[in-house]
């Protein structure tokens, strides 16, 4: 099914988008994101990774024809380094590694010098934006003082580090072990870490903690690239527990009737509200189990189950059966978004995603269940004649669309889908680790370099 539904989505992409960044499904026309600036074809360099995986010769071979001729990073474009990274970098690194085809490598290893430039600051903290012509960054105008955010310099560590694994330029992983040592540097309020930080004073700006938006990616990133390493980054492995212990202390809460969730932390008071976003950390907590100190595997595995049960249960208490952006735990209310402007599903993955790795680690079938439903709700609701749309309100009976099919659901949302309903030897666990993007990255084997030593 998931297949059908990425036929779907590309087919009318290419239809009335091609080229452009995203598809606007109701209007039948491009969607260009300021995100990627002038950068085209998110669309395409998302979904190159899920188009191999899933088979589709034809659609990946023309992917890639329009990557040769088209994708071009020399134009005068503003862009958000992260959301360039993720999904652009992420996404020509494993389209090379799938494939093997050099032109991904060539690309990816040209947008990452081109990305360099943003962490010309004092502390070597990268500035949110980047002008990737004149090389001049800036931050969010709305984020705390200047500050750059938590989850957006923290999820860039996987990539750089690949990227230096196959230029053979070692700027790129020096650069993300900067990041490292000055968040290692710093006073943590409770062993949490702020999503705000000055990229010039190299302090902390408001004291707010998130496991959902601004922080989710940086704590994901912290377990990947330990387990990335082959498990040989002991500092990345370090502050990953570290972290959890923080969260599970001042943050994981249990409602009144039952539920797990993780609130949201501002300067020392909980906000009982969950996003979306935050549904992601269930599988996070199931992948980093097998590695939790003292004898505390079967908890964190516990943890991401509690998480997956929550995230469902804010999914089945609308009458779409798709989850609203946040849901919030107070005022009588258990797992229900209360406010207007909280109750939309932009085609996100993270439910899904919590569901594909519980169902790796237990095979307990009530996650291919739980997927089952989205996809039923998906076809019912987010599917048009022109591909696949948002919606505004998940609790109205009448769908309202935002005209909008990001790029996140091609590469994310129906990829882990159709992980769910495949055998565990596709993308193994032992050798890929997913991007926040869901582009999967070669774990790099201790022995890789002897290996292509004895070779030689
Ligand atoms: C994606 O771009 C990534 O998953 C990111 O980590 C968070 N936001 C979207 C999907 O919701």
């Amino acid at each position: 099914v998931s297949l059908q539904m990425m036929k779907h989505a590309w087919d009318n992409y290419k239809r009335y988008a091609w080229g452009l960044n995203e598809l606007k499904p109701i209007s039948k026309q491009g969607h260009s994101s300021n995100l990627f600036g002038n950068i085209q074809g998110a669309t395409i360099v998302d979904a190159l990774d899920t188009l191999y995986i899933m088979e589709m010769k034809e659609e990946f071979k023309e992917a890639k024809e329009w990557v040769e001729k088209n994708l071009d990073f020399n134009v005068n474009a503003e862009i958000s380094v992260f959301e360039v990274n993720i999904r652009f970098v992420g996404g020509l690194l494993s389209a090379y590694y799938l494939s093997g085809e050099e032109v991904f490598r060539k690309k990816a290893v040209e947008l990452g010098e081109k990305l360099l430039p943003a962490f010309n600051t004092p502390t070597g903290i990268p500035w949110a934006l980047l002008n990737i012509k004149s090389g001049i960054g800036r931050n969010w105008p709305w984020a705390s003082g200047g500050s750059s955010i938590l989850a957006e310099f923290g999820t860039l560590h996987l990539e750089f580090v690949h990227l230096s694994h196959l230029s053979g330029n070692p700027v790129f992983a020096e650069k993300v072990m900067n990041i490292r040592k000055v968040l290692n540097r710093l006073d943590k309020p409770e062993g949490l870490y702020p999503n705000y930080l000055n990229p010039s004073s190299g302090q902390w700006g408001q004291h707010h903690v998130s496991i959902g938006g601004l922080g989710d990616s940086f704590y994901e990133y912290l377990l990947k690239a330990w387990l990335m390493s082959d498990k040989t980054d002991e500092e990345g492995k370090k502050m990953y527990y570290d972290a959890v212990q923080a969260i599970e202390t001042h943050l994981i809460r249990k409602s009144s009737g039952g539920l797990t969730y993780i609130a949201e932390w501002k300067g020392g008071l909980l906000e009982h509200k969950m996003g979306h976003l935050t549904c992601f950390a269930g599988g996070m907590f199931a992948l980093g189990a097998d590695g939790a100190p003292n004898d505390k595997t079967g908890h964190h595995i516990e943890l991401g189950a509690e998480i997956a049960r929550t995230c469902h249960e804010s999914y089945d208490r609308t009458s779409m059966k798709l989850g609203p952006e946040a849901f919030r735990f107070d005022g009588g209310v258990e797992a229900i978004a209360t406010r207007q402007n909280e109750k939309y599903y932009i085609l996100r993955p993270e439910v899904i995603e919590t569901y594909m790795y519980m169902w790796r680690f237990t095979h307990d079938p009530k996650y291919r269940q739980w997927g089952w439903e989205a996809v039923e709700a998906l076809e019912k609701h987010c599917r048009v004649d022109g591909g696949y749309s948002g919606i505004r309100d998940v609790y109205n009976n009448h769908e309202s669309h935002d005209d909008v099919q990001q790029s996140f659901f091609l590469s994310e949302t129906l990829k882990y889908l159709y992980l769910l309903f495949s055998e565990d030897d596709l993308l193994p666990f032992e050798h890929w680790v997913f991007n926040t993007e869901a582009h999967p990255l070669p774990v790099l084997h201790k022995d890789d370099g002897n290996k292509e030593e004895n070779q030689k």
